[in-house]
This record gives structure tokens, C-alpha cells and sequence, in this order.
């Protein structure tokens, strides 16, 4: 892990080989010209991911931090961990973004415009003016259906409710107490709005338009899927029982 660094705003990246697209994600943040650390969770990676963030927190002290992992943990467990340690650092907002160049780090000062008067925004695809590029139809039907899906179990309104590009004040992170989300993929996302739902948050969406990767592959499995929809279950249990684990 690299050293203390004092920003306030934290952007929380997980990455399981993506060297290809990590050096454009940090020249993009870099060239944002704001004040904010971006925190890499690296699994490990083969194609050397780790090594690549290793080289710009060296180079960039204060814009770029590095967890290294023993192996590929997932998704959920990456993220939560990234979140722990920037809040263990200072940081007052946590963004989450894919580093797979997918979420436009253009719109990080649209969603810190957003948290001026929400506890949480959420980067929207079907909010008004987002949207998804190169898509198959199966992925637009899955990630649809999927929304519909939590939105029915859960009881929350939101229309992209499994966007991983989203933004969050520490406090309610810490009210909806994140660490206990214990899901992976989709069902840590859904998961984590639910528990920032349930904690009284304002919640506001801003659109994206999610362009599919250039690069790499996409690590998102049956398996992973799969068990989104079954988490579906407890929520409902929870949402209709008023129970708070
Ligand atoms: N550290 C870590 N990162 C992961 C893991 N699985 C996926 N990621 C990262 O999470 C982000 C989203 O994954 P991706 O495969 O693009 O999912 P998709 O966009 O739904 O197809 C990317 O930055 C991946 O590198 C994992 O097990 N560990
Ligand atoms: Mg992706």
C-alpha cells in the first residue's frame, strides 16, 4: 500500500487486467487538473495492472494510491476494501468507477456538482441524456431487466440501480455501514444503494453514456450474474421486514 495522502475526494478503481486501459484512465484523471486521489485495487493482475499503478503513484505522489491483492477476489471485495481505506484517509466523497475507460472520467466534476446537495449520485444510463455504446442487445436486456428487477425487490425508484459509476459522501457510507455489504458484482452495487436507501439518503442520478470496452475483456460471469438475482431475495426479505443486519 502506498503512503498517506491528504485529498478529500477519493476515486476508488478495482482492475483485474487492464493495463491497456489504466494509462489512459490516469492520463484522463490527471488532465481533470482536480484535487482528488485515485485509488487502484489491483487482484493481482497477470498482464502486470499492479506493476502499471505501481509506476504512477511513484510518479504522481498524492493523485494515484495502490492496493495489491494476493489473487482475484472479486469485484464487491475490491471495492469495499478501496472505500475502507479512503475513508480510513480523509476522504469526505468516494467515487467508484471501472477502469476499463467504460465510465468517462469527463464527468467526475458532474457528479461532484451533484453531491453539493445529495448524499449519493448514481451515473445513469437510462436517466435522460445517458446511454450505452456498442452493446449487444443480451447486455442491454440483462442490465434493463436487472434494474427492473431491484427496483420491484427493493422498493427504491432509481433507474440505473447497478451502474458501477457513482458517488458517495463518507457519511452515508459510514451511516449504511458499506463494510457489512458483503455481495459481489451487481448484487454489491444494488446493495450498497439499498443500504444508503435505508440510511436516508438523497439520492440523485446523472446520466452517462457507457461506452462498451475497447480493450481487455469483461470479467462479469454467469456466476456473478446469477447470484445478483438470487440476493434479490434477502433485499425483499429485508425491505418487507424492515430488518437491518
Ligand atoms: N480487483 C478486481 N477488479 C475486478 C474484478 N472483476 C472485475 N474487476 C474490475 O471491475 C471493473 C468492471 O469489470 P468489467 O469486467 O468491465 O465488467 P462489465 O463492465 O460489467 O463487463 C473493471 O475495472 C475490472 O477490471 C476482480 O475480481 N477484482
Ligand atoms: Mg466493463
Amino acid at each position: 500500500m502506498t503512503e498517506r495522502v491528504d485529498t478529500r475526494t477519493w476515486v476508488v478503481t478495482a482492475t483485474y487486467n487492464e493495463r491497456e486501459n489504466l494509462a489512459d484512465l490516469a492520463e484522463s484523471i490527471l488532465a481533470l487538473d482536480l484535487p482528488l486521489t485515485l485509488l487502484i485495487v489491483d487482484d493481482g493482475s497477470p498482464d502486470g495492472t499492479g506493476e502499471v499503478a505501481d509506476e504512477l503513484a511513484e510518479k504522481h505522489p498524492g493523485k494515484f494510491a495502490v492496493i495489491h491483492r494476493p489473487g482475484k477476489l472479486g469485484y464487491g471485495s475490491a471495492h469495499r476494501l478501496g472505500i475502507d481505506y479512503a475513508l480510513e484517509h480523509g476522504a469526505d466523497i468516494v467515487l467508484t468507477m471501472d477502469a476499463d475507460l467504460s465510465h468517462d472520467p469527463d464527468r467526475i466534476p458532474v457528479f461532484l456538482a451533484a453531491l453539493e446537495d445529495h448524499d449519493v449520485a448514481i451515473g445513469s444510463r437510462y436517466a435522460e441524456g445517458g446511454g450505452t455504446v456498442n452493446w449487444g442487445w443480451d447486455r442491454k436486456i440483462l442490465s434493463k431487466g436487472a434494474g427492473a428487477m431491484v427496483r420491484l425487490a427493493s422498493g427504491m425508484p432509481y433507474r440505473d440501480p447497478t451502474s458501477g459509476y457513482r458517488a458517495y459522501r463518507a457519511h452515508i457510507l459510514r451511516d449504511g455501514h458499506f463494510e457489512q455489504a458483503l455481495q459481489e458484482g451487481y448484487a454489491f452495487l444494488y446493495e450498497m444503494l439499498f443500504r444508503c436507501h435505508r440510511a436516508g439518503a438523497q439520492m440523485t442520478e446523472v446520466p452517462i453514456i457507457f461506452v462498451d470496452r475497447q480493450a481487455g475483456v469483461s470479467k462479469m460471469s454467469k456466476k456473478v450474474v446469477f447470484e445478483a438475482a438470487l440476493r434479490l431475495f434477502p433485499i425483499f426479505w429485508r425491505r418487507v421486514t424492515g430488518w437491518r443486519p
